[in-house]
């Protein structure tokens, strides 16, 4: 791909933009840099960007900047309604992802992993194995490293997290192996219904043929019938036993294919809930496709903490034992979260709404939850959705919903942050909000 002298706008200045700008200028294309909050705010990525040959239209959207463009490159969080690429559309301006273009310049297999949730667990576990296989591998994507930034290094394998946000711009984006893990309500304040939002994960797969790998989920049927329209192998992922897939067995996964059976023990394992058996089934199924050694998925099994703000330990007070789920930004994540819990659990939600339905929660809120205490914006609708269910309190600030949280817990119980919603009316980002609670519940 000719990026020499190409007229290029890269559309928003945060992670992705600071470093998509940075490429192209480097190959020497002629980049605008657009972003609808002004320069005062974007001092950091202007600074960044600082000695390249790169131009500004900051402060707004003006669907005219779009006229004379070859190429157009939004970031992930800018939607297909924003007016510069809706002004694209109608000029017949090509719109390019991140990833796509990323991509294009990356010439070591590609492991992208989608989902609405499990993405980053099942991320960083594949990386961890293709590492202990010897592996120059590097990681990145949704998880926080875009993946233009990984276009000048000599790597073996790469392994990317990518959302729905960035596989709406995707053409050829390739990946040799493509896992979904599954596909719940999620994001619905972006896409108009459901469908959308899963067609657009449904991309991962697209430019996929033979000799690449498509590892689904085939106990979410509307993962599952994908299979259909998928020209890669498929290798399937689920909880009963298959003459062909992954299953977990009495012995731990078991992964069956006309090759023969192999297993791997779970007995060691740090990770909990049945989520993460999904997302280790996700993970074998890749590392195996790319021929990683069956001691190093073993060895990585065995080995893997998990990660911060994704049901995440916190402590144990007066027999209270504290788990920061601050990831957990969707019902469906939260649905999850409380799943790997017996209970007696006190169930902190809440922040900004994205649209999914409450009531997915209310079998577990039934069951195990004995107080919900809700903060942020959408505290008053999830009260209306499942506030009848159990004893329930609307708080202000997340601190309020701590102490709240302390003061009715007893010995035995489970003190659970997984809001079921984003992070942004209250923090910077959802690691803000688990720090934050963190730092409330050391400090009880
Ligand atoms: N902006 C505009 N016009 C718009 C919208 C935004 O100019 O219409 C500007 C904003 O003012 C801001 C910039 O665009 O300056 C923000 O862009 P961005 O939201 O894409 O932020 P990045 O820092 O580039 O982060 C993105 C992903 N963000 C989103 O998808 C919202 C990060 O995923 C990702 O880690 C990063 O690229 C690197 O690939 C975060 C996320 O929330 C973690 N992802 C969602 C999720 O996991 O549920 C999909």
């Amino acid at each position: 791909m000719e990026l020499k002298n190409k007229k290029i706008m890269v559309v928003g200045l945060a992670r992705t933009g600071l470093e998509t700008a940075r490429f192209l200028a480097r190959k020497g294309a002629d980049v605008v840099v657009s972003d609808r909050r002004g320069a005062d705010e974007l001092a950091e990525g202007i600074r960044g960007l600082a000695g390249l040959p790169v131009r500004y239209r900051l402060g707004g959207e003006d669907p005219a900047w779009i006229k004379g463009l070859d190429l157009v490159v939004p970031s992930p969080g800018v939607a297909a309604d924003n007016p510069l690429l809706v002004a694209a559309a109608r000029r017949g301006v090509e719109v390019l992802s991140e990833i796509e273009l990323a991509s294009r310049f990356i010439a070591a297999p590609l492991v992208a992993v989608t989902g609405t949730n499990g993405k980053s667990t099942t991320t960083t576990l594949i990386g961890e194995m293709l590492e202990r296989d010897g592996r120059k591998v590097f990681v990145g994507g949704n998880i926080g490293a875009p993946l233009i930034g990984f276009v000048e290094g000599e790597w073996e394998a790469g392994v990317v997290e990518v959302s729905s946000f960035q596989l709406e711009w995707v053409r050829e984006f390739r990946p040799r192996v493509a896992v979904l893990l599954n596909v719940t309500e999620d994001h619905l304040d972006r896409y108009p219904d459901f469908d959308a939002y899963r067609r657009a994960k449904e991309r991962i797969f697209a430019a996929q043929g033979p000799g690449d790998t498509a590892v689904l989920n085939r106990d979410d049927p509307r993962v599952w019938e994908m299979r259909r329209r998928i020209r890669a192998a498929v290798v399937s992922i689920g909880f009963g036993e298959v003459a062909e897939g992954l299953f977990p067995g009495p012995c731990g996964i078991v992964r069956r294919s006309p090759c023969g059976e192999e297993a791997y023990s779970l007995a060691r394992v740090k990770i909990h809930g049945v989520h993460n058996v999904e997302n280790m089934m996700g993970a074998v199924a890749a590392a195996r496709a790319l021929g990683v050694g069956r001691a190093a998925v073993q060895q990585t099994l065995e080995s893997f903490p998990g990660l911060e703000h994704r049901l995440e330990f916190v402590c144990e007070k007066n027999g209270v034992r504290y788990y920061n789920d601050s990831k957990g930004t969707n019902v469906g994540a939260a649905a999850k979260s409380l799943a790997s819990f017996r209970g007696p659990v006190i169930l902190i939600a809440g922040g900004v709404d994205k649209g999914g339905d409450y009531g997915v929660l209310a079998g577990e809120i039934r069951q195990k939850v004995k107080r919900l205490v809700l903060f942020g914006a959408a505290r008053e609708l999830i009260a209306a959705s499942l506030g009848a269910l159990t004893e329930t309190v609307l708080v202000d600030s997340l601190e309020q919903a701590v102490r709240d949280a302390a003061a009715h817990a007893c010995a035995g119980d489970v003190v659970l942050l997984s809001p079921a919603c984003s992070s942004f009316d209250m923090f910077r980002n959802y690691a803000e909000r688990g720090k934050a609670f963190k730092d409330l519940v050391h400090g009880l």
